[in-house]
């Protein structure tokens, strides 16, 4: 275990991100690797932690000035044992391989876990949509698809959104792979309803985590209902998780975004959940203007150089940290605990950091990895593709029927795999252990390929 870290660490040096990511998998996966020789023998792991492909390339676009801008594309095709590479795009200036590689690696366990037939992978640019006009974000995407178009394809590669790529990227992405391979397929998920999209996809990352959570709270008899929730993020996942945390009777008394969070005593409701949608989607604008047009809410600003986030101090009884990774450091989650936070679930990949966790784990809270929480959005992706295969539209009381049982199923298969390997009620181990048993066995069947 210790080679394999030590190899990546020398091999990808300076990857922090996705050395995180392979660490934690690595542990949770020792005692299984303990009764399996044959994995060992088969350099299993070795085989796991090195993408199948990686494709970096160079995007360059016209902004409104009729200046060259120039930023870098990836692709990381990470896994393709049971299905065609899926995962999504994220464009954030944060972007680096390091980050998308670690994106990559939770999205082939993720995966799996949906029992659904798809491979992980994960792409993207350090392009920052923020402040750009909607023509600079076509041309872009323009660019971008003009390189990506010829790596990816409906049996192939099937990219969709993430931070930064939503339903207007995925559109204009769309268009020119249309257009480039003159062919209309399901190559892209997360798109608009009238030209392919599924019902429910946009709900399913935030409906799905909160249908993970009513499950674990089962395992103690307890319910959502009257609980104090913090939530972090604004965007896709952070904005359907509250629509359904709302709608199941919870209280949620706190949002944020890359500049501050939000504070809401009374809670937030659905009128200002709208606000809240048409503000970050349609206006994309700062979450301050929400305590402008709420005043019971404060607003603090975000503080780059503190050692923790005032956010996750308020008492509450749930978390759902859903903005992105590494937003609850071990400080953090120690005011979380502090405060009477009893469950955590993750909306976003791998917002916990390391120490975070084990204090999660070690105060009995309930916590459910972001690989097995968010899956919900991955898996009505696969069912989008399953949709365009067939030339049909499900209604939206099947899919959503279908993303229920699939977390139901992706709980049952975290606690079933942790009570066989003696971790019981651990969700972390039990994650790991159910999406690495399935693709292995898969690169075994397939030979050393
Ligand atoms: P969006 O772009 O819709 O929203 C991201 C939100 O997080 C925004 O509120 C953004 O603030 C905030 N945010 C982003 N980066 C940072 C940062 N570095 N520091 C502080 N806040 C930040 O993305 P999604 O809601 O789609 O994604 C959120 C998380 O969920 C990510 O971890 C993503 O990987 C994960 N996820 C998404 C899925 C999906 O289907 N979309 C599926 C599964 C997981 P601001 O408005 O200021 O940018
Ligand atoms: O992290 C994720 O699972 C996503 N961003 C969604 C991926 C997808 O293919 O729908």
């Amino acid at each position: 275990m210790q080679d394999i870290m030590d190899t990546i660490k020398a091999r990808d040096a300076g990857e922090r991100e996705f050395h995180q990511a392979v660490g934690e998998v690595v542990a949770s996966v020792k005692p299984v690797l303990d009764s399996h020789p044959e994995y060992r023998h088969h350099k299993i792991l070795e085989r796991l932690v090195e993408p199948e492909r990686v494709i970096l390339f160079r995007v360059a676009w016209m902004d409104d000035r009729g200046h060259p801008q120039v930023n870098r594309g990836f692709r990381i095709e990470m896994n393709s044992a049971i299905g065609p590479y899926k995962g999504g795009l994220r464009f954030h200036p944060s972007v680096t391989l390091s980050i998308l590689k670690f994106l990559a690696f939770e999205q082939v366990f993720k995966n799996a876990l949906t029992s659904l037939p798809l491979g992980g992978g994960k792409g993207g640019s350090d392009f920052d949509p923020k402040g750009k006009s909607d023509n600079e974000v076509m041309r872009f995407c323009q660019s971008f698809m003009a390189e990506l178009y010829r790596h990816i394809g409906p049996d192939t590669d099937v990219p969709a959104g993430d931070i930064g790529v939503g339903a207007r990227e995925i559109g204009f992405l769309f268009g020119m792979y249309k257009k480039l391979r003159n062919e209309f397929s399901g190559v892209l998920t997360g798109k608009s309803l009238n030209w392919g999209g599924s019902l429910i996809r946009p709900e399913a990352t935030g409906y799905g985590c909160v249908y993970f959570a009513v499950e674990m709270l089962k395992t103690r008899g307890r319910s959502l209902e009257g609980k104090r929730c913090l939530v972090s993020g604004s965007g896709n996942v952070a904005q359907f998780t509250i629509e359904k945390l709302i709608g199941l009777g919870a209280q949620v008394i706190t949002l944020s975004d890359s500049s501050g969070y939000i504070f809401d005593e009374e809670g937030i409701d659905e009128n200002k959940l709208t606000f809240v949608k048409t503000l970050k989607t349609v206006r994309r604008g700062r979450l301050k203007e929400y305590a402008e047009a709420y005043p019971g809410a404060v607003y603090t600003p975000a503080d780059p150089d503190a050692a923790s986030n005032p956010l996750w101090r308020h008492k509450a009884d749930c978390a759902f940290p859903c903005a992105t990774q590494n937003e609850i450091n071990a400080e953090d989650a120690g005011h979380l605990v502090a405060g009477g936070v009893h469950l955590v679930a993750e909306g976003a990949n791998m917002p916990t950091m390391p120490q975070g966790v084990d204090l999660f784990l070690d105060s009995r809270v309930l916590f459910a990895p972001g690989k097995a929480a968010n899956a919900g959005g991955v898996a009505v992706s696969g069912l989008e593709m399953s949709q365009n295969s067939m030339r049909l539209r499900w209604p939206r009381a099947e899919v959503d029927g279908r993303l229920q049982m699939i977390m139901k199923n992706i709980h049952a298969s975290c606690l079933a795999a942790a009570e066989q390997y003696g971790m019981p009620g651990n969700y972390v181990a039990g994650a790991n252990i159910a999406g690495f048993i399935k693709v292995v066995d898969a690169m075994l069947d397939q030979g050393l390929v």
